[in-house]
């Protein structure tokens, strides 16, 4: 049964295009360094967004319409909603989706029932899958949501709560694999706090490692070989939250011997609230080998909340692809659109235009970003700003053959120092021709 009625598959049109469903630059089988934009892209619907979110705000109910409203029993709901959303994926030639275990199916008064009801559900996406090219690329466990996690879930001073969480992760990691999917993502959902008066913030990350070491060891019992990522964000819901960003899960996971087991999973949003840019948070995971996925929106810079918004800023995109592309692209990572329509576009086609632009503008951001790389002159600027290390006192420095001695030595004979211009502005308008066109 089609859900989406009246909507036909969108294609590639290119830019010229008046049609609204069209792609403008997001062309599937386009060739970009040997690879497909598709490949390249890797794009995904996030289940909790497009199929759950509903428009309610903190001032107002629900404004979403959408073609599931009149579908009153739970299971039903979430069948036609796995259904829409194959369907969706498959208009927009999206390649993947992602959920939490509780977007997909509803929680039931027992844990044993809300397995039940995951397990079917599952079961359900599993045979709509034979069919379809559609894949999940990852998976995770919504552990924030309900009251129980109200102090957090692996982080929480009750350890009632920390064995709940385990199981539920559990359960989601099962599931995940049932699935196919290509990773499974850590949020810490509530995993901070909001006053060291009650805290005991050292208890509190020690068993944040010990969870994710039982997922680990978990993985390998069960033979889930998907790729693990941490999401890093620094507050909302709580104060703080303890995988503040990339640096900070870097270092955490570093400090407990987790580091191997687990890559990050980058959302642009967090990236701004933490007082980061996008690109900084992806530099970072690349230059550590820690990158792995990216969660495509946008923030309000107006505003200091998580707004997830559709991306359709050209300099964000483009200079995420720029360090995608420098990070050798994704493997089992892809651009996984966890943003949400705005309150006042409800209609059902809104969640195709919503998609449509930021596919189009990563598709974009990914040919600039290519170009860029291509010319060298960005690299080429960079390499030569830091040439003083490849001859001299600079190359005995990275080399390990001076240490303060000699480098007084040098110093005392070196008075007259010569700095170079950094260009900043030139290098923006460089990076301006390269977006124009
Ligand atoms: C919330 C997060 C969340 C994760 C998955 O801010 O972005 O949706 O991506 O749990
Ligand atoms: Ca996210
Ligand atoms: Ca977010």
């Amino acid at each position: 049964m089609e859900h989406f009625k009246g909507i036909g598959k969108s294609k590639y049109e290119g830019a010229q295009s008046d049609n609204p469903l069209s792609f403008k630059y997001y062309n599937p089988n386009e060739v970009i360094d040997g690879k497909t934009m598709k490949e390249h892209l890797r794009f995904a619907v996030a289940y909790w967004h497009t199929f759950q979110a509903s428009g309610i705000d903190s001032f107002g109910v629900g404004t979403a319409i959408r073609p599931w409203d009149n579908i009153s029993d739970k299971m039903s709901l979430a069948k036609t909603k796995m259904e829409a959303n194959f369907e969706f994926c498959e208009k927009l030639q999206v390649p993947f989706f992602c959920f939490h275990d509780r977007d997909i199916a509803p929680e039931a008064d027992t844990l044993k029932q809300t397995n039940k009801n995951l397990d079917e559900i599952a079961g359900y996406a599993k045979e709509l899958m034979k069919t379809s090219d559609v894949k999940l690329l990852w998976g995770t466990a919504n552990a924030f949501g309900n009251s129980r996690y109200v102090h957090g879930a692996s982080t929480s001073c009750n350890a009632d709560v920390f064995a709940y969480a385990a199981a539920q992760v559990k359960k989601a990691m099962e599931t995940t694999k049932e699935l196919g999917g290509q990773n499974y993502v850590f949020w810490g959902g509530r995993e901070g706090y909001e006053t060291l008066l009650n805290t005991n913030m050292k208890l509190e990350l020690d068993n944040l490692a010990r969870f994710l070491q039982m997922a680990v060891d978990y993985a390998k019992e069960i033979g889930f070989i998907g790729q693990f990522l941490i999401e890093p964000k620094p507050k909302e819901p709580t104060k703080h939250q303890y995988d503040f960003d990339t640096a900070t899960v870097i270092g955490f996971l570093k400090t407990y011997g987790l580091d191997q087991h687990f890559k990050i999973n980058i959302e642009a949003n967090h990236a701004t609230l933490a007082g980061h840019t996008f690109q900084h948070e992806l530099a970072v995971a690349r230059i550590n080998n820690m990158f792995g996925s990216i969660d495509a929106n946008q923030g309000d810079m107006l505003l200091g909340w998580d707004t997830d918004q559709f991306p359709t800023n050209i300099y964000d995109t483009t200079l995420a692809m720029y360090e995608t592309l420098k990070a050798g692209g994704f493997t089992t990572g892809g651009l996984n659109f966890d943003s949400k329509v705005r309150r006042g576009s409800f209609e059902p086609i809104d969640l195709f235009y919503s998609h449509i632009a930021g596919m189009d503008t990563f598709a974009k951001g990914l040919k600039i970003a290519y170009k860029i790389i291509q010319d060298g002159k960005i690299d080429k600027f960079i390499e030569d700003r830091y040439s003083s290390y490849k001859s001299g006192i600079g190359k005995d420095i990275v080399e390990g053959r001076a240490g303060f001695r000699e480098l007084e030595k040098y110093a005392m004979e070196n008075d007259k120092i010569v700095n170079q211009s950094g260009r900043q502005e030139l290098l923006e308008s460089v990076l301006n021709q390269y977006i124009f066109g």
